[in-house]
């Protein structure tokens, strides 16, 4: 970093009115200080398919973009008018660039629009990830207003703002809110998806890599939002994860029944992490249901 803004400061006093060199110093500076690029840095094996859509889409765009850059300088040094220029009345088309210019730009969008076609069935949220040796994990996920409720069905206990699960394991999320709508995103797993309250939508991830990773809602929902985080943590092992559950296990809340679920419930910003020991059968669908229309 310092290093690139010794360069530009050389630059800068053999020759004062360079402005132009500004963006480049904005560009070389980000790329330089981006150490936590964390969607190019993804540890789960939708985020690292992502990540390879993301930069083959980038790559391809490059292919008009460098072009138009380089084209953008060269011809405005030129056609400056301080040049002598050369007139040339009766030039009015070349066969060869409109050839260019149109050939190009068809096929990265044809080539694009596969991509585009392929991926978005490939990396469809509602598409289990199949394991061979490991079953897939239901999680239930409530949006709240500014908290993440993750309910264990298989296990009957819940956690606010933690969700835990094992490496390699297929992971089914299941979510709704209960409130207006939130954004469900684990960035270095992959893909976000939005809450709705009376309906369900599903995201299917698996992690890669044992870690604690941030999660967060990308949709602003008000007052609360900016702090309704929670944790993601992938444990090593599944012993780790049965001895998390365990652990939860220990809590002496419960959610019993849907008023004490509507107390829970009630808007609290920056919650802290919370365990529930119990939790009644249903819980889910009761939430989604009782924003259906009767
Ligand atoms: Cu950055």
């Amino acid at each position: 970093m310092q290093y690139i803004s010794w360069i530009f400061y050389k630059i800068y006093r053999y020759k004062k009115n360079i402005y132009w060199l500004f963006p480049f110093l904005l560009i070389s500076m980000q790329l330089v200080s981006c150490s936590n690029m964390i969607l190019l840095d993804p540890k789960g094996q939708i985020g690292i398919e992502e990540r390879s859509l993301i930069l083959m889409a980038i790559s391809l765009m490059l292919i008009v973009v460098i072009p138009v850059i380089i084209m953008a300088i060269l011809f405005s040094i030129k056609y400056r008018s301080s040049n002598t220029p050369i007139y040339t009345p009766n030039w009015s088309n070349s066969n060869k660039i409109e050839l260019l210019i149109w050939v190009i730009p068809i096929i990265i969008i044809i080539f694009l629009g596969m991509l585009t076609w392929k991926s978005s069935h490939e990396l469809d949220p509602r598409k289990p990830i199949h394991s061979s040796t490991m079953n897939t994990l239901v999680i239930r996920v409530v949006s709240l207003d500014w908290k993440w409720l993750f309910i264990y069905p298989e296990y009957n206990i819940a956690s606010i703002n933690e969700v835990v699960f094992p490496v390699n394991v297929p992971i089914k999320f299941e979510i709704t809110s209960n409130s207006v709508m939130n954004s469900f995103f684990i960035p270095q797993l992959g893909s976000q998806i939005y809450t709705m309250a009376g309906m369900q939508s599903i995201l299917n991830l698996m992690a890669k890599e044992p870690g604690i990773y941030h999660g967060i809602s990308s949709n602003f929902s008000g007052y609360g939002f900016s702090d309704m985080k929670f944790i993601a943590l992938v444990t090593k092992t599944n012993k780790e994860f049965e001895e998390w559950i365990h652990k939860v296990k220990l809590s002496p809340k419960s959610i019993s029944d849907i008023n004490s679920y509507e107390k829970i419930a009630l808007p609290s910003v920056g919650h802290p992490i919370e365990y529930f020991s119990n939790v009644y059968p249903h819980l889910f669908e009761q939430i989604t249901n009782k924003f259906q229309v009767k």
